[in-house]
């Protein structure tokens, strides 16, 4: 049984809810509109509820650089096609910078090197991805909640939507962009930071570049590749993300 499901049995167990679908690879194979799906969905919220009392606050497990596995296999977009992304890869993204908005006091405009200058942070964590394989890598970057100190929060903020640059589905209307979002805690949380290093070098294309987000409690698809913007916002607007408008669900807590 992979590491996870028994982690999550343990926590299920101690806590007798039906939480233990939730999030994991079972709950993802079922019909995203069917009759068990929704049955699920007061289980997501539950599990929400439930690490927000007892366990959201705590740390992921932190490795060594004798256990960063696979280089960190990329997946989803890993070179985005999108002309404007291109552009700013070929001039090296001195034209690229990350926008703060929404409900903040000062919104923001960073360049690579304003988010180099800020402390940074390095972490050497596991990254599981809700198809079922996990990855150990080095990242290196700013914590989330130094960035969104220095813009100030305004008191009705609640969520964080995380904007990326490419898109991930054509379709006749145009193109989706992935994007994601995230409750406050999850933003705030020490080891959430927006990495422009992995494993001692710059972010790779294939994995980001140039700042992607790492929120180490939650799944791979929680944690935006190729960011342009970050909106503070009271309320979600939609499910929350690419994938959730697909069936996911938007506490993808590990
Ligand atoms: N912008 C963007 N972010 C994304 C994705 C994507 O396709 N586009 N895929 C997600 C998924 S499902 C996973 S598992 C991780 C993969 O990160 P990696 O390519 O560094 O392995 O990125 C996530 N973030
Ligand atoms: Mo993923």
């Amino acid at each position: 049984m992979p590491a996870d499901l028994s982690r999550r049995l343990v926590l299920t167990g101690l806590l007798a809810t039906p939480a233990l679908l939730s999030g994991c690879k079972v709950f993802d194979r079922l019909p995203p509109d069917g009759a068990t799906r929704n049955l699920f969905e007061g289980a997501n919220e539950l599990t929400h509820a439930t690490q927000k009392l007892v366990a959201r606050d705590a740390l992921a497990p932190e490795f060594t650089r004798a256990d960063i596995r696979q280089g960190m296999r990329p997946n989803g977009v890993t070179n985005p096609a999108d002309a404007d992304y291109r552009a700013l890869a070929a001039n090296a993204w001195a034209d690229w910078r990350l926008t703060v908005t929404g409900a903040v006091e000062k919104p923001l405009s960073l360049s690579l090197p304003d988010l180099m200058a800020m402390p940074s942070r390095t972490q050497i964590t596991r990254h599981d991805c809700v198809e079922g394989w996990s990855c150990i890598a080095e990242w290196t970057g700013v914590q989330l909640s130094r960035v969104l100190a220095e813009a100030k929060l305004r008191p009705e903020a609640r969520y964080v939507y995380f904007r990326s640059m490419d898109t991930i589905e054509r379709g006749l209307s145009g193109g989706i962009k992935y994007w994601e979002s995230h409750d406050l805690r999850d933003a705030l949380h020490p080891q959430t930071i927006l990495a422009y290093g992995m494993n001692g070098g710059p972010l790779p294309v294939r994995n980001g570049a140039p700042l992607r987000l790492r929120v180490e409690r939650q799944l791979g698809y929680k944690m935006a590749k190729y960011l342009a913007g970050i909106e503070v916002v009271p309320a979600l607007a939609d499910k929350g993300g690419y994938w959730e408008e697909r069936g996911y669900d938007w506490y993808g807590g590990i």
